[in-house]
């Protein structure tokens, strides 16, 4: 892992903040590589991060491949005459979007910390730019749900449950070298496709149905995140014909994602081809993928933002017709400064089962 917990603290110290507590487990895992519950404390001297006796063994064990971090049980501190790290701070960050109140009164005085100051942003500014670790993880995961939707093909059969295919997934993200799912699993056949985040029924796949799979597995931490939309038998013209138009803005829109281009000006060209054929874009064309299945950066006409090389986002327009269809194309894609990589694979044409 390259040293991100440097890389931080240089941009701390760009902004005059001596040092940082991060107790958002998200963002543990990213400084830190450890997934154990704690807190982590950037100091001037040592990063030093205080768990409990449940983690020391884990914590420990994996400490040796991370330089620079003095683990403690919590147990074993002294709150009278330990908790001095701060002690030479002026200024210490810490993850407002993730604190309580509570929390940040017990930092101010359990600490000693003279001013505490937002942070939030420092965090999720690095993890927007991927290392070769995370993009390995990701592409990993990318692997697994492509190789996935493979073996989907040929188990998903007319009368099964959309349930039962949720269960399949699981069942072939665990088998195959995943940690599990990045997220609950979406499977919404025939009418229930036109809910964008449907929850799995026990509906039974009838023949026609449009099949939409939003799914993605986790590998080592790092989430994959990819939508087909497939039907079961033949569809009729006018769904194969609304299928070939949204694949199409869907591969423009990909095409243009590339380091310096604007997420919102991408986000409203598919906007702008939806609705020239009288649809709305109800959701956001894209977002970040990385530990967590949504981070930033979001590709949407609310939010500028430049992708830069090494992110990782999605893109997926949709086009929802309440009660009858829905069908959604999503890839992860990394960007890069000319042409930017489907991580994910997976066969675009019109699909039948
Ligand atoms: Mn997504």
């Amino acid at each position: 892992m390259s040293n991100r917990i440097g890389e931080l603290k240089a941009k701390l110290n760009q902004s005059n903040i001596d040092g940082m507590i991060v107790t958002n487990p998200v963002s543990v895992r990213y400084l830190t590589g450890l997934t154990a519950e704690g807190t982590l404390l950037i100091t001037k001297q040592e990063n030093v991060f205080i768990t409990d006796g449940r983690y020391i063994e884990e914590v420990n064990s994996r400490l040796t491949i991370n330089d620079g971090i003095i683990c403690y049980d919590y147990n074993d501190l002294n709150e009278e005459d330990d908790l001095n790290f701060f002690a030479d701070c002026e200024k210490v960050g810490f993850e407002e979007k993730y604190v309580t109140y509570v929390d940040y009164s017990k930092f101010l005085v359990k600490y000693r910390i003279k001013e505490l100051v937002e942070a939030s942003k420092f965090i999720e500014k690095q993890r927007m730019v991927k290392d070769e670790d995370e993009i390995a993880c990701i592409e990993k995961a990318c692997n697994i749900t492509d190789s996935c939707f493979l073996h989907l093909l040929d188990f998903i059969k007319v009368g099964m449950t959309e349930k039962e295919i949720v269960a399949e997934i699981v069942y072939f993200f665990l088998k195959n070298g995943a940690d599990g799912e990045a997220f609950d699993t979406i499977v919404a056949t025939g009418p229930n496709s036109s809910k964008p985040h449907a929850i799995p029924t026990d509906r039974k796949i009838l023949p026609g149905d449009p099949i939409l799979i939003d799914f993605g597995a986790k590998y080592r931490g790092y989430c994959a995140d990819m939508t087909r939309t497939i039907f079961a038998g033949q569809p009729s013209e006018e769904d194969a014909k609304l299928y070939e138009f949204l694949l199409a803005v869907q591969e423009r829109a990909r095409m243009k994602i590339k380091d310096g281009a604007s997420g919102m000006e991408i986000a409203k060209g598919v906007e702008t081809e939806l609705q020239a054929r009288g649809y709305d874009l109800i959701h956001g064309l894209g977002h970040g993928v990385g530990i967590e299945v949504h981070e930033k950066p979001i590709l949407s006409h609310k939010v500028n933002w430049d992708l830069q090389e090494n992110n990782v986002v999605t893109c997926e327009p949709g086009i929802y017709i309440p009660g009858r269809i829905g069908i959604r194309i999503e890839d992860t894609v990394l960007v890069k400064k000319l042409e930017s990589r489907s991580l994910t694979k997976s066969n675009k044409n019109l699909l039948t089962i």
